[in-house]
């Protein structure tokens, strides 16, 4: 059946009188919105379910994307674009006198992940489904989403965030395809069974992991694919085994948040657990599916592959193997040449922190089969390397070394590839930090730059914009993200670039409303939108822009009438709760703010806005409001980055450093189209091999900076006796080890450019405008394609085909 506007209302009243026996008037926005969720889900239930079947039946390879984290944000408005349902939906609602975007306020973020790591995750489960391909998400169901962040006093307080308290629309709880999981056990041995030798567990406990699984719905090719998040519960045959609270509180908490306080003991088994819990899960469910589908596992890599996200899934390999091992009864040999075949590892980040090391003993304990088949691979691979003569390499790259498992060597040397998500971020991988492994691998390394949902930032974000789009080169970029390009053609037009200026105007007047709702704070939407917004951490530099920021304030109090465009400079960053000096800078951050902010000699000159609780909704309102993109980490700390794109296509002009796929977006727009500024990759590795940066010349020999940093402890800035003495400290006496100083002159000049700039609307729309027209290129699809070709080698199973999702009942 067609749907139409005239069905779709029908429906809509029928459901509604049927789910909770009221009529429209009456109904609460929860209740329009479930009722509104329950008609999408039955429009790509049919698709879903076809979708599992044809690719059983046809034995298609598929991908399963193991990640501790996803971070989709709402699925109602996007799940509506790709089902091809948007305006039909929305008119039909308007028919009803319903608002439809006050419903769509009503979803909790989904918010199972951090930041970047977790939201590209999302994003490629978006963009396999809309490229037909045959890709599934593994992960985590935790009950409690990112930390909720409230300002209080301008501290951050983390508060639990319960997204799923009025249940998840989008979720279905299978059941039938439960897994147990065996951990802690005490001792290993081995008995003979069928005429095999079979490890015995003793002792521990086994825990039953359920799915629930999430649809992925394509855009407009009826293409349904699956989000497995596990939910941990104790399976009844064991139920004898947890008597109290306590122990039932143990396994309902090892799904409960999504970092646990990893200060303490405690905490960190409890995230190795975690890791364990869904890699075993998910693998268990893999194996019994390829093998109810008849195939033999020798062949698991015709079938599937398994691509680990960064290091937290890596016990991937060592599960594989213990199940071709103990339960399949593999030799070794041919068992680790199926797991290699079968798994691929991205890498994030090669900061040297944030590189995970487990205590042997954590992992001794979680599950001695474990430990051993990670002994024996560490054996062997030792072995393999003194045969080959390159013993020397055996230090920097074994897999257990001071008493540690080093999970980035488990994940190269299990692995057939090794995948950097930007061409710096790659080549920095090759030539420095791993460049033992790339020595001994070359042909496993290579690059995927990242990429994001263009349709979720651009259609469904920045309506006022896409309508422009539309109107000059019509409609094909809806479908074609490349086809943004035919935007440079317009790019001397001034009709045009007058509608891109007053579309980002509307943005910038809408995200105003919500400051002042938010903030209590009226800001101009004349100024200049001067946007940060990711994780708070000392390599992005959050603290680069408000030392400016201090800068400029001193510059105004001097001179009131000095000629700046006036600017908001709006925040949006949680701090790791454990994080002291992220949150010493948050603090900074807001009370700078209010300084400023209620300062009324300035004369609304400068504006600081935290908006509290970032989330990926609130990304959607604030990042086509933007005028200035703020990427300016440390060259060489940022692997990637993805706000930069999402910016850049929403028109933001960025200023920037050389680090991460910032270089590729200036590679695209050309040196004149963005800002740059900064030290150099070669520069800050200088500076690290020589050791002969020494911040204290900075303050003591330029009077620009001596001022800004002085203001920190003098007093000048209410409130911040502590936090800004740590701040000065640790640019200072800890000698800046993200180098602000070394680089606070060349970001004065550069948002100098940008001052200019901005006064001249039309030239600003232009370089806005050849932004918008390169973004496409930065489209996550296109990232997965090259994943599905060149690492998964799986191929597209639907083509597009957008009546699909019109079959509803
Ligand atoms: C990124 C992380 C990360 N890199 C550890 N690494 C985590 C590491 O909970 N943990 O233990 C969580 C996250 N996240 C980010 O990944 C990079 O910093 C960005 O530059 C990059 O764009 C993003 C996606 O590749």
């Amino acid at each position: 059946m067609q749907f139409t506007k005239e069905y779709f209302i029908q429906e809509f009243k029928k459901r509604l009188n049927e789910g909770y026996a009221v009529d429209i008037k009456q109904a609460s926005n929860f209740e329009l919105y479930q009722t509104l969720a329950s008609i999408v889900r039955s429009g790509y239930n049919n698709a879903w379910h076809q979708n599992i079947k044809n690719n059983a039946r046809e034995g298609n390879k598929q991908a399963y994307y193991f990640s501790i984290e996803f971070l989709p944000g709402r699925l109602l408005q996007s799940n509506l674009l790709n089902m091809g349902w948007y305006d039909t939906v929305i008119s039909g609602l308007k028919d009803l006198d319903i608002d439809f975007y006050e419903v769509t306020e009503i979803e909790k973020d989904m918010a199972l992940g951090n930041g970047g790591l977790g939201r590209l995750a999302a994003a490629f489960m978006d963009a396999l489904a809309s490229s037909g391909l045959p890709g599934n998400g593994n992960g985590i169901r935790y009950k409690y989403g990112l930390f909720k962040q409230k300002i209080v006093d301008g501290y951050q307080v983390e508060l639990p965030n319960e997204w799923l308290n009025q249940g998840n629309s989008w979720e279905v709880r299978r059941d039938s395809k439960a897994v147990d999981i065996h951990i802690n056990a005490t001792e290993v041995s081995l008995l003979e069974k069928d005429g095999h030798l079979v490890p015995v567990y003793h002792g521990g406990k086994v825990i039953r992991a359920v799915p629930y699984d999430v649809g992925v719905v394509g855009f407009q090719n009826g293409c349904v694919n699956n989000l497995r998040l596990w939910d941990a519960e104790i399976p009844e045959s064991e139920e004898v085994n947890y008597r109290t609270l306590d122990e039932r509180r143990k396994i309902e908490d090892l799904t409960s948040i999504l970092y646990p306080d990893d200060s303490t003991s405690e905490g960190r088994r409890l995230r190795l657990l975690q890791e364990y819990f869904f890699v075993s899960a998910g693998i268990q469910s893999i194996l019994k599916h390829h093998k109810k589908a008849g195939h033999n596992l020798n062949k698991l890599a015709d079938y599937v592959a398994i691509h680990i996200n960064d290091t937290h899934p890596v016990l991937c390999i060592p599960e594989l193997m213990r199940l071709l091992l103990d339960e399949e009864h593999y030799g070794w040999d041919e068992a680790w040449e199926i797991t290699t075949q079968v798994m691929s590892y991205t890498n994030h980040t090669l900061m040297a922190e944030a590189m995970e090391k487990w205590p042997i003993h954590y992992i001794q304990e979680l599950q001695p089969r474990i430990y051993q088949i990670i002994c024996e691979i560490e054996r062997r691979y030792v072995e393999s390397l003194e045969k080959r003569g390159q013993a020397e390499l055996i230090p920097s790259t074994r897999i257990i070394a001071d008493n540690q498992i080093r999970m980035v060597s488990l994940a190269i040397i299990g692995s057939h590839s090794v995948n950097g998500v930007a061409k710096l971020h790659t080549e920095l991988m090759k030539s420095q930090v791993l460049n033992d492994f790339y020595r001994l691998f070359p042909e496993r390394f290579n690059n995927k730059t990242n990429g994001i949902t263009e349709r979720r930032w651009l259609q469904i974000a920045n309506r006022e914009l896409s309508k422009v789009l539309d109107k000059t080169i019509g409609k094909t970029w809806r479908y074609a993200a490349d086809d943004l390009e035919m935007l440079l053609k317009y790019q001397d037009d001034e009709k045009v670039l007058k509608e891109i200026n007053h579309a980002k105007y509307q943005n910038k007047v809408r995200l105003a409303e919500h400051v002042k709702k938010s903030n209590g704070l009226k800001i101009s939407p004349d100024a200049i939108f001067d946007v940060q917004i990711k994780r708070l951490h000392e390599y992005k530099r959050q603290l680069l822009n408000l030392l400016r920021i201090i800068k400029l304030y001193q510059d105004l109090k001097e001179n009131p009438n000095l000629d700046i465009q006036p600017r908001v400079f709006i925040f949006g960053a949680k701090a790791a709760p454990g994080y002291h000096e992220a949150k010493v800078i948050i603090k900074c951050i807001n009370e700078v703010g209010n300084l400023i902010n209620n300062d009324q000699t300035i004369q609304d000159k400068l504006k600081v806005v935290f908006i509290e609780d970032y989330s990926v909704s609130l990304a959607e309102l604030i990042i086509p409001a933007a005028d200035v993109s703020e990427q300016i980490s440390t060259a060489t700390k940022e692997a990637s980055g993805t706000s930069n794109m999402k910016l850049m296509l929403n028109g933001a002009l960025t200023v920037a450093t050389l680090d991460g796929a910032n270089i590729e977006i200036k590679d695209q727009v050309g040196d004149d189209n963005i800002f740059i500024f900064g030290l150099t990759k070669d520069e800050v590795t200088a500076h690290n091999q020589t050791q002969d940066y020494c911040a204290w010349d900075y303050y003591n020999n330029i009077p620009v900076i001596k001022r800004v940093l002085d203001a920190l402890i003098d007093g000048s800035i209410p409130n911040i006796q502590v936090e800004g003495r740590h701040v000065f400290d640790l640019l200072t006496r800890f000698n800046d080890q993200f180098f602000v100083l070394a680089d606070f002159e060349g970001y004065l000049a550069i948002q100098e450019q940008v001052d200019q700039a901005y006064r001249k609307p039309l030239a600003w729309a232009k370089m806005s405008l050849i932004n918008i027209a390169k973004g496409g290129h930065f489209s996550a699809d296109k990232t997965v394609q090259r994943y599905a070709k060149e690492i998964w080698h799986i191929k597209p199973v639907v083509e597009k085909d957008e009546a699909k999702y019109d079959s509803y009942q």
